[in-house]
Formats: structure tokens, sequence, C-alpha cells
């Protein structure tokens, strides 16, 4: 590895294998499948693939809503994508996301399976199949879908600029982590001034926008991503923490936050759902994944 103060772009970018870095070895510049295998598909019309990693929760929280809500129609089986061994790059799961990133629905209940991907538009797809948590119209829905699509660009800086030079690149770098440090502030200060005056973050509903949020800003004011919330000073931010603490007291985002999760305590690991019971039918045995986040 060069002296990155002294890096100087060759003409023409080639892949080297071996930059290194968590995740390294899932990286490759082009897309597509590298091996056959199809999905499986259990017994509801949704079908989940997906990982509880902040873009994975938000699906499975906004579906534990809606069964909250007796929707029975959400009922959904969850399968593990383990993307640190390139499940994502399976034939079926590049079927059902191109882009081969967790998550992925996969929709059986009309005469064609139908496949949605981007957790973003995940969200919008079920809130509009269900009638729930996007307001029909007005400046409810326009606040809820600037606020949904504000994450979808935001997050990006969070995780893949953030959470990689200061968790996850092969050694830390001044300059990347100063630049994207600064812009996690100005995101969280952003939400902050936003939230000073609000219960959630379209106003008074709760909504597809607060289970976008909350994953990956909830996660970082509670200290629980990328070992950051020293670094960051995230106690600054109290409406984004009150608004967290308040979201996590709910029981459908804390049986969502346990959905395809293999890391983390025990006992708040889900690695597949089937059926609403599975959450009271976990026993140690079928808990097999390591507690490293
Ligand atoms: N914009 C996408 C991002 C999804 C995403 O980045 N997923 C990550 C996990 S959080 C993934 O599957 N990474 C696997 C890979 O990059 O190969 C969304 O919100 O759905």
């Amino acid at each position: 590895m060069t002296d990155q103060s002294e890096y100087t772009p060759p003409k023409i970018w080639t892949w080297d294998k071996e930059s290194g870095g968590k995740f390294a070895n899932i990286n490759r510049p082009v897309s597509g499948a590298t091996h056959e295998k199809e999905l499986q598909v259990g017994k509801h019309p949704l079908q989940l693939y997906s990982l509880a990693t902040p873009n994975g929760v938000k699906v499975t929280i906004m579906l534990e809503e809606l069964l909250a809500l007796g929707h029975s129609g959400a009922e959904y089986d969850a399968w593990l994508i383990n993307i640190s061994e390139g499940d994502q790059f399976g034939s079926g799961f590049v079927g059902a996301n191109p882009n081969s990133k967790i998550p992925a629905l996969m929709d059986h209940s009309g005469s064609k399976p139908v496949r949605v991907f981007e957790s973003g538009s995940i969200l919008m797809y079920l809130a509009e199949k269900f009638g729930e948590f996007l307001p029909a119209g007005g400046t409810a829905r326009t606040e809820t879908l600037s606020w949904l699509f504000w994450q979808m660009g935001s997050a990006p800086y969070l995780g893949g600029g953030f959470g990689h030079f200061y968790a996850y690149a092969p050694f830390k770098m001044e300059y990347p982590i100063d630049r994207f440090a600064m812009e996690v502030k100005r995101q969280l200060h952003v939400l902050d001034t936003h939230l000073a005056d609000k219960t959630y973050m379209a106003g008074d509903t709760y909504t597809i926008a607060d289970m976008a949020v909350w994953p990956w800003y909830g996660g970082m004011v509670k200290g629980v991503l990328y070992d950051a919330a020293e670094f960051l000073q995230v106690d600054e931010y109290k409406n984004v923490r009150r608004w967290a603490d308040q979201l996590g007291d709910r029981p459908a985002v804390q049986r969502g936050r346990m959905v395809n999760r293999p890391f983390g305590e025990l006992s708040s690991q889900l690695h597949e759902r089937h059926d609403a019971s599975d959450f009271d039918t976990r026993t140690q045995d079928k808990l097999q994944g390591s507690e490293e986040e």
C-alpha cells in the first residue's frame, strides 16, 4: 500500500484485489450473479430476503408494524441473506434485486410475482399496498416523502462514507474520516433541529419516514453504530435521542430489529422469520450466530 498522501491516480483504474478492509472480499467492479442459487419461497405471499443491517431493519419494522395494526396480509417469510458470504450474488437474489444488495422483497399475491428492491421503494410499496404509514395526500404526504428521500440520499455518507473509513477501512485516514464526520454531524444537526418541535419526522403522525431514518440515525445517537458515539459526541443531539428512544420502545420496532439478525447478543437474534410465533419459540439451539456485530 502506498503512502496515501502521495497517491497519484494512474491514467486507468484497475481492480486491486488486495485493497483490504472489511467487505473487500465481496466487492467487485461488475454486477450480476456469481453462482446459481434459487431463492427459497415460504407459505406467505410476501417473501423478504434480507439481513438486519439498518437498511434491512427498515422493512422488518414496517412489516411488524403492519401486522400489529391487524393486517394479516402482511404476514411474511424472512430469509437470511448473508452478505459477507456472497449470498447477494446468487442468481435468484440477483433476479429479485439486480443491484445485489439487501433488502429485496417478492410479492406473490398477484397473478405474477412482483419484485421490489431499494429499502425506500419497499417501504412505499407496502405503505401503498396496505394504506398505512404514508398519508394519502397534502403536506403530510409530501413531508413524509421528503424525509424518506432525505434518508435514502443521506445515509450513504453515514454508512459508506463515515462508517467505512472510521470502522472498516484497512487503516485510518484523517482526510476521509474528517470529511464524513463533519457531514454526519451536520446531518444529525439537521434532524435535531427538525425534531425540536415535532413528535415524528413528518409531524404528529408516525410514518415510513421514521422507519427509514431510525435504524441509521437513531442507531447513531443510541451508540450502536460503528462504536462512534463518543467520537461524534452524539449526546449533543437531544431531540434525536428523545425521538429514537420513543421509537425504540415500540414492540413492533423491537421485533423488526431481531428479524434476520445473526449477530449481536444471542437474545436479540432471529435468523429467519416465518410466523409470528417464531419470536416466542426461539431456542438457544437455533441461535448459532456470532455475538460480533
Ligand atoms: N440503497 C440501498 C442500499 C442497500 C445496501 O447497501 N445494502 C447493503 C447492506 S446494508 C448490502 O446488501 N451490501 C452488500 C454488498 O454491497 O455486496 C437500500 O436502501 O436498499
